[in-house]
């Protein structure tokens, strides 16, 4: 029988426009989807890239025009995987055009922005990539506090570390530009901290915070620290930076609860480390436990980092097909951006501050 049709529109042909495209091509070979997807359209700014990026991922067409792209009639969903800047006016055309819009992480620029596109978007099927969600290990964690293995939680702690911040070779690019990027490590990095933790752990209600640049005449952060008052009563720190020398891409966080710890590092993704406070003195320690998400392989076969956004793109569609949001939404994005927002407005006071959007 055959499935209704996705026509999607993929704005983006860089690091994310490939980890999108594949998870395009992959789900279908994991999940019996509720629908059939057609890879349409490819849009990007370097036309000769374009035809090589999408001849590589079967992308049918290809524009260097995101705006003629957003209104054509044959598209039905609008992805965005361009620079932070670019997102909140594609975001609000794909909406108003009536089209499912999914976006990158950070989901804007600015709080205000993401309070606007989370609004706009109320009418139309919408998701954020923040794929770290899907992250088997991470969903398991979820899993367990749901259970209350962990019960009241005390501590949450987190780090996301790269190095790259320090590579005097590398070539600038637009993360390390305000114009195009809005911020450095917030929204790059903290970001992704951020969003985990209020899925884990609830709202957070007030943030103290530095942020510092390193290199010379860079407008955007190029490390973070936040202290954190989450709504439930716990007390978190978070830091990220791009000059944590010797990690390359280090995305961690402990938490800690009457009842035990949970702990979980990117760089081994296939395990959830977990510690019961009840164990016998004898047993007591930290357990690793290998998770696996049985859709793809077999218990015991690892997964890799395209995995979570071929997880994230089948959660958005069975949503959909049951009328239900995925998460993390526009809206989830919108509550992120108010936590960003605190704290910048955090370490350019000097103070603490309360997560007011
Ligand atoms: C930055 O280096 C980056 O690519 C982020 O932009 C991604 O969101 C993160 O998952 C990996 O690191």
């Amino acid at each position: 029988m055959s499935k209704p049709l996705i026509r999607v529109a993929l704005i983006g042909q860089g690091f994310m426009g490939r980890a999108h495209s594949n998870a395009y091509r992959q789900a279908p070979h994991f999940f019996d989807l509720p629908y059939d997807l057609d890879c349409r359209l490819l849009c990007g700014r370097n036309r000769d890239v374009l035809e090589k990026t999408a001849a590589t991922w079967g992308w049918s067409e290809i524009s260097t025009d995101w705006r003629a792209a957003v209104a054509r009639s044959d598209i039905d969903l609008v992805d965005i995987a361009v620079p932070n800047a670019l997102h909140a006016p594609i975001a609000l055309a794909a909406a108003e055009a009536g089209k499912m819009v999914l976006c990158e992480k950070p989901l804007a620029t600015s709080a205000e922005e993401a309070v606007r596109m989370a609004e706009a978007a109320r009418g139309v099927p919408n998701f954020v990539w923040f794929n770290y969600r899907r992250v088997p290990a991470v969903a398991l964690c979820r899993r367990f506090i749901d259970e209350g293995r962990i019960g009241r939680v005390f501590h949450y702690r987190a780090t996301y570390l790269q190095e790259w911040g320090n590579d005097p070779t590398r070539p600038p690019g637009w993360k390390t530009q305000r114009a195009e990027a809005g911020s450095g490590v917030l929204g790059d990095l903290l970001s992704h901290l951020v969003d985990t933790a209020l899925w884990l752990n609830g709202p957070i209600r007030e943030v103290c915070s530095l942020l510092e640049t390193f290199a010379t005449g860079r407008d955007v952060d190029d490390a973070v620290m936040l202290l954190a008052r989450f709504a439930n009563g716990s007390i978190g720190t978070f830091e990220a930076t791009r000059y944590a020398v010797g990690y390359t891409n280090c995305n961690a966080f402990t938490i800690h609860g009457e009842g035990g710890m949970l702990r979980f590092n990117l760089e081994e993704m296939n395990w959830l480390e977990y510690a019961e406070a009840a164990a016998p003195r004898e047993r007591r320690g930290i357990v690793r436990v290998p998770v696996a998400n049985p859709s793809f392989w077999k218990p015991g076969h690892p997964i890799g980092y395209e995995h979570t956004f071929i997880a994230a793109l089948a959660d958005f569609l069975f949503g959909l097909s049951r009328g239900e949001a995925a998460h993390p939404t526009f809206e989830d994005g919108r509550e992120t951006a108010g936590v960003l927002d605190a704290a910048a407005r955090a370490a350019a006071a000097r103070a603490w501050v309360p997560v007011t959007i």
